[in-house]
């Protein structure tokens, strides 16, 4: 199902790009939810934390979709991702720790400022990582993320910042993110794939990554975030950051379950 090298890759490089791993009839079915996530305001533009008059074009992300749509849960539980997530994470067993819907329209002059996921995520442990699953043709014109190769060994837990500027968010912990494309060494080691819907990337929880804003004028940049844990991963509430009402019920220093996180792998049917 998947190549030792891309295993390798996965965890030597902090990302690997996997080709035509997702069916055409998934990502069929995936267009509908996510208009109705963008038509629920689900998905809400992030220009209002650039500040007034700062952005163009709209940038609207959501999160934890899964727990409203059943075609996005089917997609998280069901499709090829998570034997592909087990298989990368080398891990028996799978959750999905949240989903994501991130669509960067044109000419949206946001970019994704430089961030990990691991900063974000109230769990702690070595196997994590994030499917991003683009449903139009991505590069760097129109927002395919970037990635800062190595990054995820680095350590350095980084502190969460507002995702669409490089401010932190108040009462959090860590260590501040680089300036990545302003340090020649850090800037060296940016890598990122030009994507045909089919096409995902997965990065490590932990890998230092962002994306251009969408200079087009008429390619949408629509894609679908999944994020998954594996073996040895723990619930850890990390300081500052909401707690949903599903995730306030998880016991700190204890094991993934429901109703925070979705066992996916292996699979039940
Ligand atoms: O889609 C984007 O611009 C950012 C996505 C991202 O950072 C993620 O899903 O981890």
């Amino acid at each position: 199902m998947i190549a030792d090298e891309d295993v390798e890759a996965f965890w030597r490089d902090g990302v690997v790009c996997l080709r035509d791993v997702v069916p055409a009839a998934w990502l069929a079915r995936l267009e509908a939810p996510l208009e109705a996530t963008l038509a629920s305001g689900q998905a809400a533009d992030l220009g209002v934390l650039a500040g007034p008059g700062e952005a163009t074009g709209r940038f609207a992300a959501g999160t934890d979709h899964w727990r409203t749509s059943d075609d996005l849960r089917a997609f998280a539980s069901e499709s090829p991702l998570p034997g592909l997530a087990a298989a990368l994470l080398r891990s028996e067993h799978v959750w999905l720790y949240e989903d994501s819907v991130l669509v960067k329209e044109p000419g949206s002059s946001l970019r994704t400022e430089f961030h990990t996921d691991a900063a974000y995520f109230h769990a702690t442990g070595a196997a994590m990582g994030t499917f991003w699953v683009p449903l139009d043709p991505t590069d760097q014109a129109n927002g395919t993320l970037r990635f800062v190769t190595g990054s995820h060994r680095w350590p350095k837990d980084f502190r969460p910042n507002l995702f669409v500027t490089t401010d932190p968010i108040p009462g959090t912990e860590g260590d501040v993110v680089p300036d990545v494309l302003a340090d020649p060494d850090l800037a060296a080691a940016v890598v990122s794939f030009d994507l045909r819907p089919g096409d995902v990337t997965v990065h490590h929880a932990r890998t230092l990554h962002g994306a251009p804003a969408n200079t087009t004028a008429d390619r949408r940049r629509r894609a679908l975030s999944v994020r998954y844990c594996g073996d040895g991963v723990t619930w850890q509430p990390r300081p500052g950051l909401p707690l949903s009402e599903h995730q306030a019920a998880l016991p700190a220093g204890g094991p993934l379950g429901p109703p925070a996180c979705l066992p996916v792998w292996p699979p039940t049917t």
